[in-house]
């Protein structure tokens, strides 16, 4: 029982959420410890979302609400954390949902699907194929899905399947709060964000940007700026700490 008053409720719910996920097997043991270095970069983000990340998350909007056959891809941490997000925002965007895994198993897959779909979410289903240029499981995927998507949002990513989506000739737009993260570098759009609080942003933008507004902001984007705003943030932060 985290008292609702406890400076830091927030991360201690969502670190309770997490052990509970592990607990029932949604969540493998790494993404705790994936969780855990997440925790670390936002205390250097100062737990907020920055303009940086803001404009970030408006941009990830555009490029959804202009993609013919957007999807979003999920995983045990991402499902564990924020199931009705990702539903408002499949929803605000019309982009497909399907669950894809690092440590695949089949028990899993129907673990976070059952979870998603108790939140609202509707799963894309099917026989996943070997379809992505990678060695391991998260080469499986749909082939109406991720395999024939052109945007991808992919939160908490593993950065090989990233850069295989992205020869592959597909935006991808990932939400990592480590901005050093191969995922990070290697996206088209990094939101350096904590995945609850980005989810919002971009589910809000899809719902008030023009098509116009959109093209603009995707014909400005320029992701090594957003990343170095966000580690100019980092560093601000360790410089004065003490102060
Ligand atoms: O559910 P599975 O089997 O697909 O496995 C999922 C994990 C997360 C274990 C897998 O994708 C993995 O190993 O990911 P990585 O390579 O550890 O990358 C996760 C990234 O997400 C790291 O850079 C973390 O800093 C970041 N991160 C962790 N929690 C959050 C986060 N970013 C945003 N919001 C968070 N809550």
């Amino acid at each position: 029982m985290i008292p609702a008053d406890h400076p830091r409720y927030a991360s201690l719910l969502a670190r309770e959420k997490m052990a509970d996920a592990v607990r029932s097997g949604m969540v493998v043991i790494e993404g705790a410890s994936a969780h855990g270095r997440g925790e670390a970069f936002d205390c250097l983000l100062g737990e907020r979302t920055t303009p940086g990340a803001a404009r970030a998350g408006k941009t990830a909007a555009a490029f959804l609400i202009r993609a013919a056959r957007p999807v979003i891809s999920v995983n045990g941490n991402t499902a564990a954390l924020a199931a009705g997000e990702i539903g408002a925002l499949a929803r605000a965007s019309g982009a497909l949902v399907e669950v894809n895994l690092f440590h695949r198993t089949d028990e899993r897959l129907e673990k976070i699907t059952r979870h998603l779909e108790e939140h609202g979410v509707s799963v894309l289903q099917g026989t996943a194929e070997r379809l992505l240029p990678l060695s391991h499981d998260r080469a499986l995927c749909l082939r109406g899905g991720i395999y024939a998507a052109d945007v991808v949002l992919v939160p908490l990513e593993d950065g090989d399947r990233c850069a295989a989506l992205v020869a592959m000739g597909k935006t991808v737009i990932t939400i990592d709060l480590n901005p050093l993260s191969r995922t990070a570098r290697t996206a088209t759009v990094t939101i350096v964000d904590e995945l609850t609080r980005a989810l919002p942003v971009i589910t809000r933008s899809c719902g008030e940007l023009s098509a116009q507004e959109a093209d603009e902001l995707i014909r400005d984007h320029d992701n090594t700026r957003l990343l170095r705003e966000a580690m100019a943030t980092m560093k601000e932060t360790l410089t004065h700490a003490v102060d």
